[in-house]
This record gives structure tokens, C-alpha cells and sequence, in this order.
């Protein structure tokens, strides 16, 4: 029988668990756009008080999160700053000028990671040539940046640049849980700083779909009206909100292994000649590795032989560990890796 190809193109491929498909099947139900569904209100509120905000409202993808978000805090015209590699900027196909008429402002950041000098310089003056600044981005942990955690202290100087300039703060934690785990302090200790921040369920803690989107009462019942508008008030949909709280149960802690996985994947890697990985930079789930050969091309290869890898840049991949694959399979994909290069 062949086996199973080992995925780690992204912490977004798991599938729900059975405990997981049991307390989905179990999930007590209601209509949620009159606000009805127990479950979803159960979750709204267990995220909104670890992220110590007032509110959470259950959206279904993490680009509806922080889409509603920037829907929130901007105007037309106005300007958004966020990181070159971010994923609002790079991955939600131009949605902050196609659906708020806003315009994105880049800054190139360390591993995804922003200086208070670089906030400050990006923020415009007041002037009747120039846009508004309005809104700062930041990515916690930063996908492209390598997975990437922000120190709190970091991060805090960077909210403290941006009030001094006058901006609000939207925080894109699709993998907040990963920087509480990898950093050991609670998702609030940066949550509590934003105006709003999304988090995800359906990355590394394995849920199929769903996002919250937490900030304060007055924030959530205006992402709300924007959610109906962008289609995204769903009925019952409890169902889905149980595996979001399951996760939060039960798959917190283990974000630790796909850590300590992604660690040994790198240096694995590392190991094999040509391949250059910056171990340093895997403070997570996520490995980057730059092949000796052309990415885009190598990937197909790879996939034949029972490896999934998404590639990221001419000689750029990008390998994500997460609950669906073990230590063993990771190393098993270290060797499939080695093997074809080996053999090219
Ligand atoms: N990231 C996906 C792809 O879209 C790139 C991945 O495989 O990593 N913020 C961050 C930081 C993300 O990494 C992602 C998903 C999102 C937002 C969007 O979440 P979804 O896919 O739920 O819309």
C-alpha cells in the first residue's frame, strides 16, 4: 500500500480530529445572525476574555477578520502601514484598496518585525496634499518573517510609536497562540495593546474553519454590520464554533511539538548539502529553506516522491508542521528532500 504523502505546505491542511468530530456533531445550535447560537457566543466570549478584549465576533476566514477590521478603522483615502511580507498586504488579494478604497503603506521589516523609528517615519503629517494615516498593521506570529514572534517588549514600543503618531493598531494573529507558546506569556499580552486583533482556528490548532475577531463592544457591533455586508453571517454555524472551542481546549499546549518538530525538520535540513536554513529564524511551526535548485520546479518533484512543500521564492520553500504529521514524518520528509537532490 503506498503511503500517505506528508504535507507541510501549510498548519491550514489539518482535518478535524475525532474528538474534534464529536463535539462538532454534539454542538447545541441557533441562528447566529439574530445572535442565537450558544455556541458561538460561548466562543466569542472565551476569546474575547483571554485576548482580555470586551468583544469577539466569529467570522469565517482570518481574511475576513482583518478585513473587517481595516473596514472599521479606515476611510477611503486613508492610509494603512503594515509590513512588506504581511499577509493583509500580500495574500488577501488587494482587498484594503478593492473593498475600502484604502491605500497600503509599506515598511521592510526584520523577519516581519518593525522598529519604532520605522512607524514613526512611515506616519505622514498633516497636510492637505497627503493621505490620512490611519491604521497600523502587525503579525504576530509573522508568516513570511519565518513564523516569527514578537517580543512583548518590542512589540509594545511599536504600539506606544504608533499612538504617538496617532494611529490605531490592528493586530493579525492567525498564529497568535503559537507566539503565547513559543513565548510562554499569554496571547493578551499583546491582544490587550491592539484595537482589534484576529485569531485563527483553523491553522495550527487544526480546526476546519473559523476566525474571531476581538476588540471592544463598540468595534464588534460595527465589524458585525460589515460582516452581513461582506456575506459573512452565517446561521448555525455553532457547529463549526465547536471545534473552534475544542481546539482552544485541547490544542493549545500541543502547539509546543509541531515547535520542537519544526526545529528538528530545520536542522535536518541544514544538514544537507546545498540546503541553507537560518536556524535562528524557526522560533515556531514554520521552516524556510533555500534549495540549491529552482524552487517552482523542484516542488512537483518532491510531490512525486511523497513530499507536499509549498515554494515561496526562486529558491525558496516553505515547510509548516502541524498536528497532522509526527516528528517521524518529518523526518521522513528531511530524507525524501535529500534524497532527490542527491539524485538530480
Ligand atoms: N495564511 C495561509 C496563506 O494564505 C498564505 C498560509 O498557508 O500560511 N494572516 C496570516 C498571518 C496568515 O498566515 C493567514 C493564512 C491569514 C491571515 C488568512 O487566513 P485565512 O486563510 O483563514 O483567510
Amino acid at each position: 500500500m503506498a503511503t500517505a504523502p506528508i504535507d507541510l505546505r501549510s498548519d491550514t491542511v489539518t482535518r478535524p480530529t475525532p474528538g474534534m468530530r464529536r463535539a462538532m456533531a454534539e454542538a447545541e445550535v441557533g441562528d447566529d445572525v439574530y445572535g442565537e447560537d450558544p455556541t458561538i457566543r460561548a466562543l466569542e466570549a472565551r476569546v474575547a476574555e483571554r485576548l482580555e478584549q470586551e468583544g469577539g465576533l466569529f467570522v469565517p476566514s482570518g481574511t475576513q477578520g482583518n478585513q473587517l477590521a481595516i473596514g472599521v478603522h479606515t476611510r477611503p483615502g486613508e492610509e494603512v502601514i503594515l509590513e512588506e511580507g504581511s499577509h493583509p498586504f500580500n495574500y488577501e488579494n488587494g482587498a484594503i484598496a478593492a473593498l475600502w478604497g484604502a491605500q497600503p503603506r509599506t515598511i521592510v521589516g526584520q523577519r516581519g518585525i518593525l522598529t519604532p523609528a520605522q512607524i514613526q517615519a512611515a506616519s505622514r503629517g498633516v497636510d492637505d496634499h497627503l493621505p490620512r494615516s490611519r491604521l497600523l498593521i502587525l503579525e504576530n506570529t509573522h508568516n513570511r518573517g519565518g513564523g516569527t514572534v514578537w517580543k512583548p517588549g518590542v512589540f509594545g514600543d511599536a504600539v506606544n510609536a504608533a499612538r504617538s503618531a496617532g494611529l490605531l493598531v490592528h493586530l493579525d494573529g492567525a498564529r497568535l497562540f503559537n507566539a503565547e507558546v513559543a513565548a510562554g506569556v499569554p496571547a493578551s499580552t499583546w491582544a490587550r495593546l491592539a484595537d482589534s486583533t484576529t485569531v485563527c482556528f483553523s491553522k495550527g490548532l487544526g480546526a476546519p474553519v473559523g476566525s474571531v475577531l476581538a476588540g471592544s463592544k463598540a468595534f464588534i457591533g460595527e465589524a458585525r454590520r460589515l460582516r452581513k455586508r461582506l456575506g459573512g453571517g452565517m446561521r448555525q454555524a455553532g457547529i463549526l464554533a465547536a471545534a473552534c472551542l475544542y481546539a482552544l481546549d485541547h490544542h493549545v499546549a500541543r502547539l509546543a511539538e509541531d515547535h520542537e518538530n519544526a526545529r528538528a525538520l530545520a536542522r535536518r535540513l541544514a544538514e544537507i548539502p546545498g540546503v541553507r536554513v537560518e536556524l535562528d529564524r524557526v522560533e515556531t511551526n514554520m521552516v524556510y529553506a533555500e534549495v540549491p535548485v529552482s524552487a517552482p520546479s523542484f516542488v512537483p518533484r518532491l510531490r512525486a516522491a511523497g513530499l507536499l512543500v509549498n515554494s515561496v521564492g526562486p529558491h525558496a520553500l516553505r515547510l509548516v508542521c502541524h498536528l497532522d504529521v509526527d516528528r517521524a514524518g518529518c523526518e521522513r520528509a528531511a530524507d525524501i528532500l535529500r534524497a532527490l537532490l542527491e539524485s538530480k
